[in-house]
């Protein structure tokens, strides 16, 4: 009778313990850069939304919008470190860890969303390998709309932007800045509006979408289509916290991200059409660039674009041959 009782206890802790073992949740922060009404934002909390279900809320992933838990800048290096279990950040941003982080942010390589996805898969190989060894997987990347220049007055042509304070927030800005002789400043998203506001910047490389996520137009009047260049965000997970998961939540959360990433794409095209009227509605002109502008920056990017296949070495012309074969 008493080993009867204690069998019975002892499947009941047994099942206890499965079952427990089962509700186990993991938790993650992630760090984003962005407001919370931005859409890469969005499609992360459809992300998160997705993992939640698919895992049966045994992964609950938390987003932390607008640089609340870190700075862009420090984004990339606290998902490294496993200070936060994912991240997003801006990846040509970090071009100077490594020239193939800046690829998408070289001048004129691609005309339209349709070859900045072919950049972004002869680039994809080379960008897993090195967050590899910087101890974390790549989950998705997402373009924002085409970069185009903003200004407080109007530019014809590369000499007006001579002598203008100019937001940079890659070495490539920065280096366009030097070689139109404007003054360059590095100013993270979550800080522009304050910068034009108190005048500590003029103009600006960017796209419609964050022109109209902080109302630029309350302070520059001027667009200029050129659409230099399609620059992605990318999302990354802490490589421990991934190994650590089961293998059914990795392949949730792998296809979480890949919808994400097809998601993402769509909302960028969209966000992009919605927000050059938001920009003409608050009292921008939205212009397409002169001739004379768009061959000087022509010029520029020519410079530019040799100089990186110079830092780049064969990495870089393997990225290049692979994406213009796909053309
Ligand atoms: N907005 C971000 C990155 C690229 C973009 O369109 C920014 O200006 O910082």
């Amino acid at each position: 009778m008493q080993r009867r009782i204690f069998c019975a206890t002892a499947a009941l802790a047994a099942s206890l313990c499965l079952s427990t073992g089962a509700y186990a949740q993991t938790k993650w922060d992630m760090a984003t850069a962005y407001p919370a009404f931005n859409f890469h934002s969005k499609n992360i909390e459809q992300f998160v939304q997705d993992v939640d279900t698919a895992t049966k809320g045994s992964l609950k992933i938390t987003p932390h919008y607008g640089a609340s838990l870190f700075k862009m800048p420090e984004i990339k290096r606290a998902v490294q470190t496993g200070n936060v279990q994912m991240g997003e950040f801006f990846l040509v941003s970090f071009q100077n860890e490594a020239q193939m982080f800046g690829l998408d942010g070289l001048p004129f390589l691609v005309k339209n969303y349709d070859e900045a996805f072919k950049l972004y898969q002869a680039q994809k190989p080379f960008l897993e390998k090195l967050l590899d060894k910087q101890g974390q997987v790549l989950l998705y990347a997402v373009a924002w709309p085409p970069q185009s220049i903003y200004s407080n007055k109007t530019i014809q042509s590369a000499a007006d932007l001579k002598g203008l304070k100019w937001r940079v927030y890659s070495p490539t800005t920065a280096r366009i800045g030097e070689l139109v002789g404007a003054q360059p400043a590095t100013i993270q998203e979550a800080e522009l509006s304050q910068a034009l506001a108190t005048g500590v910047i003029e103009g600006l490389i960017t796209s419609s979408a964050t022109g109209a996520d902080n109302k630029l137009f309350e302070n520059l009047k001027h667009f200029y289509k050129v659409q230099a260049w399609i620059p992605k965000n990318a999302i990354t997970v802490n490589k421990k916290a991934f190994n650590a998961l089961t293998k059914e939540q990795q392949a949730a959360v792998r296809e979480a991200a890949a919808a994400a990433e097809k998601r993402g794409w769509e909302a960028s095209r969209e966000v992009d059409a919605r927000s050059l009227k938001t920009l003409a509605d608050g009292g921008m002109s939205v212009e397409e660039p002169s001739a004379q502008l768009m061959s000087d920056l022509g010029k520029v990017g020519d410079t530019v674009v040799k100089e990186w296949l110079e830092k780049a070495g064969t990495d870089g012309q393997a990225v290049l041959k692979a994406f213009n074969d796909s053309k």
